[in-house]
């Protein structure tokens, strides 16, 4: 008998496109945990990336194919997946997409199209992976994480339609929690401070971001990758069996502040 707390459980990974990504930090703790993995990648432009790192879980880590943004390559991830295994435990989504022009200037100025494609990549794909999912979870149950940012609550300074976009996804993470109770699948978010990692990289302002953190947050400093990678570890884990439908922060305080 094995004490590792995720032991003979196996997990999809959604949003690996380097070392610094979130869903890297989390498929470490799951993987020391003792969990299997599958990762997706989701284009060749970062397929070298993912295979570099999944082969450091073992050269037989299996990573395959998916762009959220299509109904056909969810459908064939899955195929695939099913043919590694019958039975998943976890499922990570750390996806979000934006045109980036949506992310500068103001919300008012969003498009019919950036919003569309903001709400269809960032929260309609955690809907869609899920119910993919299910046939592989419904058996024995499992645990569901998307992530999320403060901006879906608040308004933070050119997040914009991304805001908005995870306003839907914390929604839609009580909605499938509510749907899939009844199976043992419980599904949260992690709502993260700002993370230095591709998707923040170049967004105007960021370094003063982090600086207001470390200045305003009660714990006066950022959140460190291995600090998100246990609250992963965390939902995934027995210890959280009672825990669903919920955005629990993890963002050294920063949103219980006013002032
Ligand atoms: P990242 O760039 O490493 O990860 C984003 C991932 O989204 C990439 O792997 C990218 O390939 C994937 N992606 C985008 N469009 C996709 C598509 N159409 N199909 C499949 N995959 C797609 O950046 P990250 O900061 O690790 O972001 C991961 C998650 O964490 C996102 O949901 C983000 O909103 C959230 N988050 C980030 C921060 C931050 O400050 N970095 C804070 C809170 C929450
Ligand atoms: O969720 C995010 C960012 C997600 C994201 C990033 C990009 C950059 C490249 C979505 N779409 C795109 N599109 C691109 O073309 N974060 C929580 C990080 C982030 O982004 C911000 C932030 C923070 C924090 C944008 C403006 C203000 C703050």
């Amino acid at each position: 008998m094995s004490h590792l707390p995720l032991a003979g459980k196996t997990g999809v990974i959604f949003g690996v496109a380097n070392k610094r990504s979130i869903a890297w930090a989390i498929a470490q703790a799951w993987h020391q945990a003792g969990a299997k993995l599958i990762f997706n990648y989701q284009g060749e432009r970062v397929k070298e990336n993912v295979e570099e790192l999944a082969g450091t879980f073992g050269s037989d880590t299996p990573i395959y194919p998916c762009d959220v943004g299509s109904d056909e390559q969810i459908a064939a991830f899955f195929a695939e997946v099913a043919k590694r295994t019958d039975r998943l435990d976890l499922l990570l989504h750390s996806v979000a997409f934006a045109p980036r022009e949506a992310l500068t200037g103001q919300f008012v100025n969003t498009t019919r199209q950036a919003f569309a494609t903001a709400h269809d990549i960032s929260a309609y794909s955690l809907v869609g992976l899920t119910r993919a999912a299910l046939p592989f979870m419904e058996q024995n149950g499992g645990s569901v994480i998307a992530m999320s940012y403060l901006g879906a609550v608040r308004v933070v300074p050119h997040y914009n339609v991304m805001g908005v976009a995870k306003a839907a996804l914390e929604a839609s993470v009580r909605y499938l929690a509510s749907d899939l109770g009844t199976k043992k699948i419980r599904v949260n978010a992690i709502s993260a401070g700002p993370m230095n990692t591709l998707a923040a990289r170049g967004i105007g302002g960021f370094t003063e971001m982090l600086k207001h953190y470390e200045a305003h947050a009660p714990l006066r400093r950022n959140v460190e990758m291995a600090e998100l990678g246990a609250t992963g570890l965390f939902l995934a884990s027995d210890g959280a069996a009672a825990i669903t439908g919920q955005t629990l922060y993890v963002d050294s305080g920063f949103s219980s502040m006013a002032m």
